[in-house]
Formats: structure tokens, C-alpha cells, sequence
């Protein structure tokens, strides 16, 4: 190994906080961590399955082995540009196949991909470039109207290590991401990774501040998609339909693209998650398996009340990233498939599903169980001490593919672990003891997300499940509003799947269901939608200017 690869993966593990030796040696042992770098899992496939459609969008397919190739070929051309191994290069492409050649062409050069979500803007992406210490940028050119040209351009000005803006499309003052398929170098940089070391940054997914960058390693990452893989039941012949942002935890790897990968299972792309696009789109390509956030799983499932073509072909749907009330997992379950399966995750890893096979109660009521054996669940209260069993507390999670730290964030971490070190999630759980539902975990909440009304401390969620219970409410999210007397104001804002019912009567219900009275909203704020974060969520940050402005 030449001293420049020495430099370049000591600055890469500058503010990298590793797995320690002893937990490290109990998941190699256990088989979980094969020393593999991420891209194997591409170059496996391409030489079991060479020919099998590995990636596809609007515009064509790849075959895994032409994938591979694409990625051998663009990976050279990286390196001859003086892209090193252990670079961090921030990845922002659309939904498509080129964004799964883009992150194993850097994967391959050993650069280390941030994934960075199309939504992201130059206040979030100059925060990544900055964190991460980034030497460039993958992006569209204009997608929507946006030009992401425009805003690299701010981004690199304002960190001068950028040198590489490769752009997707028209370059305009750029480089061509596109052109560098077309180069003919000499052969794919014969790169030594370390796979105890980050393989690349996640973004957060919290709605407080601005994301924090999340390292995966090689090891625990592989261990990732594969599991997920696994605990899925994903074979071969399943056909993976990538709706949220490609670059996200959720459809990049739990499975996602890379655990279909493991099973030569191929991947389909869309950036249009809508139901009259993605109908057909699963129809015409037989998907079985998608993942979607909760806002659209209970878009796909009324639109099954009117679209001439409806997703049959699909046997799991994946639902995860915030609270599914039973209700809503009930309405999707009846309305739009079976095969719904609720998904707990973190881009911080720590992976909870349902199962294939689950009972109805199970996949309603749950949001599933660790999908390894090895990953520990602590559930503490306020003073950091384990609650009983099936009683409600904070999360800590530790295991084989759960981070040790955010990547140079010191302060942060200080916080976020506990000193044996599990990451303390700020979910709001319950771990069932015993009955049906024994062993699988309830989100309840997030530990910040209450209203603290005039002494009393409310839980938003608790609040918002009641409102869904009623049969004109579509959405609801409950947020605090400041008030004089009360300290915080409960208001609620609320999507209505029709004639909006007034504030009285929504009391009178919730009066009726035994609610209790100080968890009542005060102001009632009809909207048509609830604004969302990048990768689809409610964003109550948001949710509170709307109200605030209303
Ligand atoms: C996924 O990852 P992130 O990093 O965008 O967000 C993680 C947070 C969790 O800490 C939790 O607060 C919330 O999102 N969350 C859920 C949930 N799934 C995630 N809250 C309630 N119920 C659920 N089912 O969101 C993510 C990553 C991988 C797979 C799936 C989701």
C-alpha cells in the first residue's frame, strides 16, 4: 500500500469512531462480518448472474455484469482524474440506473460515497461538503425546474476542497459525469479497502437541526442488506421497485438495491411515486417488493379505490420511517395489500421488521423485531434505568451494524451514546413481554415530540392516533404552539378526506373515546397537505410554520 493511501484512509478515519475490538471479534465470529468490501456484493453478482437485468429504469436496463463493467470503467476514470481511495464524494442523483453506477463506480474506487437525498439544498449539502471534508459532487443538472449546477457552484465556493463537480447531463461550467463512461483507461485502480472502516456516509434523518453524517463500514453494512435480505425472504426472482429517494437507508439496502443485489434480484427505478405512475410501472415490470413511507402507502392505498390498474404483482410492501397508527396499518393491510410489512429502522442502523408470515395483530399493532439476533435493545427512563418489561422508555440500541459515533461530531456523540455504547435513538418504545405480540417493539412516540400544556406533558402521538380514529380525518399531525397562559398550546393540523369537521365536534369525539382532557387540541388548522422532510415524512418544523402563518 502506497503512503498516499495511508494519508488519505487516515483522514478518512479522522472523527470516525470504530466498533470495539471485542464486539468486532464476536460478529466475525458469529459469521455476520465477512471482511468483504460493499462492492462485492456488485462483482458477485455479475459473476453469478451475468446477464440477469441488474438495474432498470424509463430509459433501459443493466445486466449485472454490465454494471459491473460500467463501474470498473468509470471508477479508472475517477482515479486518472486524482480522485484517491478514502475520499469522500457527495452522491445526489435522481431515482435511476445511473445513480446505481455512480455509487458502485465510487464504492469501486474505494472513494466513499455520502448519500445525500435529491430534496437536499445547498444549506444541507454545504454541511455535508463541509463535515465530510468532500472532494466533489455527483449531480443531475436540472431536474423539476431546480438547477443543480446553480447550487454546487455556491457549494464549492464556499469549500475550496471541492474540485470535482461531475455533472449528469449538461455540464454547463462543470465536468460530465457522462463522459466518463466513455473514457478507455488502462484498467479499475486496484484498490485495498479496510472494511472495518466507513464505506460511506448516511445522512440523519431527524427533523431538529441539520442532519448529522453517519458512517457504515464495509463489514457492518454487507451484514446490512444481506440480513435484511434474509429476513425479507428475497429470492431471486423478486423484482425490487425503488420509490423513495435511492439514496436513502431504507431502499438502499434494507434490502433495497443492494440486499436484491445478494440474490440476483433486479432492481426497477422511478422518480414518480405516484400511484397513476407506479401502477403501471409494477404491472408492466411484475414488481413484488417496494418500500414506502407512510404518507404514500395510504396514497397507493385509496388510489386503489379508482386506478384502472392496480399493483397485483406486489407480495411485500415495506411501510417504515415514522408511525403507522394500527388504524392506518389496517386501512393499508385491507385496502391495498396483504404482504404489508411495518418496518422500524434508522439510518444509524438498527433494523426492526415484521415478518413475512407475521399475524394480522403482529403487522398492525408492531413495528417487528431486531433482524439480528445479535442486536441489543435496552428500553430506560428518564434516569437512564431499565423500565419493566412491555413498559414504555427510550430506546438504546447496539449491534453489528448500529453506529458507534456520527462522523466528526464529538459534541454530539457525547450525547447521543451511553458510556458502553449504545446509541440512544430518542424513540419512545415498548418491547412486548408477553401474549400474541410478545417480543416485537411499539414506537410510541419520540421522546421530544410532546406538548408540555400548562404542567401537563402531552404526547403528540398519542393525540394523533386518536384523530385518525375518525373516519374524516386523512392525516393529522399535533405540534406546539406558544402560548401566554398555557406555557404551549396544542394545535392540531389536519387533513380532512373531505368536508372538514369543526374543532368542537373533533373534541366531542375525542370526548367520546375517553381522550384526556388536557390532551385536547386548542386550535384546529385544516391544511389540504402536512409538509414533508426529504425523504417523505411529516416535517413538523414545517408543520408549525404552516400553522404559525395560517
Ligand atoms: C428511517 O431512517 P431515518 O434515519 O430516516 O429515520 C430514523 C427515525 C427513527 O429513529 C424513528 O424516529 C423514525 O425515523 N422511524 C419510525 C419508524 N421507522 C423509522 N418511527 C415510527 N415507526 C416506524 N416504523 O426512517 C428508516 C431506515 C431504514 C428502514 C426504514 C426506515
Amino acid at each position: 500500500m502506497s503512503t498516499g493511501f495511508d494519508h488519505q484512509q487516515r483522514d478518512l478515519t479522522r472523527g470516525f469512531v470504530p466498533f470495539p475490538d471485542d464486539r468486532a471479534a464476536v460478529y466475525r465470529q458469529a459469521g455476520y462480518w465477512e471482511g468483504r468490501a460493499l462492492d462485492t456484493i456488485l462483482r458477485q453478482a455479475a459473476a453469478q448472474w451475468p446477464d440477469k437485468a441488474a438495474v432498470v429504469d424509463a430509459g433501459g436496463s443493466y445486466g449485472f455484469a454490465e454494471l459491473d463493467a460500467l463501474a470498473d470503467r468509470i471508477a479508472a476514470a475517477l482515479a486518472a482524474r486524482g480522485l484517491r481511495p478514502g475520499d469522500r464524494v457527495l452522491l445526489q442523483l435522481p431515482n435511476s440506473r445511473e445513480f446505481a453506477v455512480a455509487a458502485f463506480a465510487l464504492l469501486r474506487a474505494g472513494i466513499v460515497p455520502v448519500l445525500c437525498l435529491p430534496g437536499h439544498r445547498s444549506a444541507e449539502m454545504g454541511h455535508f461538503a463541509s463535515v465530510s471534508g468532500a472532494v466533489g459532487m455527483v449531480i443531475p443538472d436540472v431536474v423539476a425546474g431546480f438547477d443543480y449546477r446553480d447550487m454546487a457552484t455556491d457549494v464549492a465556493a464556499a469549500n475550496p476542497g471541492l474540485r470535482h463537480v461531475l455533472v449528469l447531463g449538461d455540464p454547463g461550467p462543470h465536468e460530465s459525469w457522462s463522459a466518463l463512461a466513455d473514457e478507455t483507461p488502462t484498467g479499475p485502480p486496484d484498490v485495498v479497502v479496510d472494511t472495518s472502516a466507513p464505506a460511506l456516509l448516511l445522512v440523519s434523518g431527524g427533523t431538529t437541526g441539520l442532519p448529522k453524517l453517519i458512517p457504515r463500514t464495509h463489514d457492518d453494512y454487507v451484514y446490512n442488506a444481506t440480513a435484511s435480505a434474509r429476513a425479507c425472504g428475497l429470492v431471486h426472482d423478486d423484482v425490487y421497485l425503488v420509490v423513495l429517494p435511492a439514496g436513502h437507508n431504507f431502499p438502499f439496502a434494507c434490502p433495497g438495491m443492494l440486499g436484491s443485489m445478494t440474490v440476483g434480484a433486479t432492481t426497477v427505478f422511478t422518480d414518480d411515486p405516484s400511484p397513476e405512475s407506479a401502477f403501471p410501472l409494477i404491472e408492466r415490470h411484475r414488481v413484488t417488493v417496494t418500500a414506502l413511507v407512510n404518507a404514500l402507502a395510504k396514497l397507493w392505498t385509496q388510489a386503489c379505490e379508482w386506478e384502472p390498474v392496480l399493483p397485483t404483482s406486489l407480495r411485500l410492501v415495506q411501510v417504515g420511517g415514522s408511525r403507522l397508527s394500527p388504524d392506518e396499518a389496517r386501512y393499508i393491510y385491507d385496502g391495498l395489500t396483504t404482504g404489508l410489512q411495518q418496518i422500524f429502522g434508522m439510518a444509524e442502523g438498527m433494523l426492526q421488521f415484521t415478518r413475512p408470515g407475521d399475524s394480522v395483530e403482529v403487522v398492525a399493532n408492531t413495528q417487528g423485531r431486531p433482524v439480528s439476533p445479535h442486536d441489543e435493545l435496552r428500553v430506560v427512563d428518564e434516569a437512564g434505568v431499565d423500565v419493566t418489561p412491555g413498559a414504555v422508555g427510550e430506546l438504546l440500541v447496539r449491534g453489528p451494524y448500529t453506529l458507534n459515533g456520527y462522523y466528526r461530531a464529538d459534541e454530539a456523540n457525547a450525547r447521543s451514546f451511553s458510556p458502553d455504547g449504545f446509541y440512544r435513538s430518542g424513540d419512545r418504545v415498548r418491547i412486548f413481554a408477553d401474549g400474541p405480540l410478545a417480543g416485537n417493539v411499539e414506537v410510541v412516540g419520540r421522546i421530544k415530540d410532546v406538548i408540555h400544556r400548562g404542567g401537563e406533558t402531552v404526547s403528540a402521538t398519542d393525540l394523533e392516533d386518536h384523530l385518525l380514529t375518525h373516519p374524516a380525518v386523512y392525516a393529522a399531525a399535533a405540534v406546539a404552539l406558544p402560548d401566554e397562559y398555557l406555557g404551549e398550546k396544542i394545535c392540531a393540523a389536519v387533513v380532512f378526506r373531505g368536508t372538514p369537521v369543526g374543532l368542537a365536534e373533533l373534541n366531542g369525539f375525542l370526548d367520546e373515546r375517553g381522550a384526556s382532557t388536557h390532551a385536547r387540541p386548542d386550535v384546529l388548522v385544516p391544511m389540504p397537505s402536512l409538509p414533508m422532510t426529504a425523504v417523505g415524512k411529516v416535517d413538523k418544523k414545517k408543520v408549525i410554520a404552516a400553522v404559525s402563518a395560517h
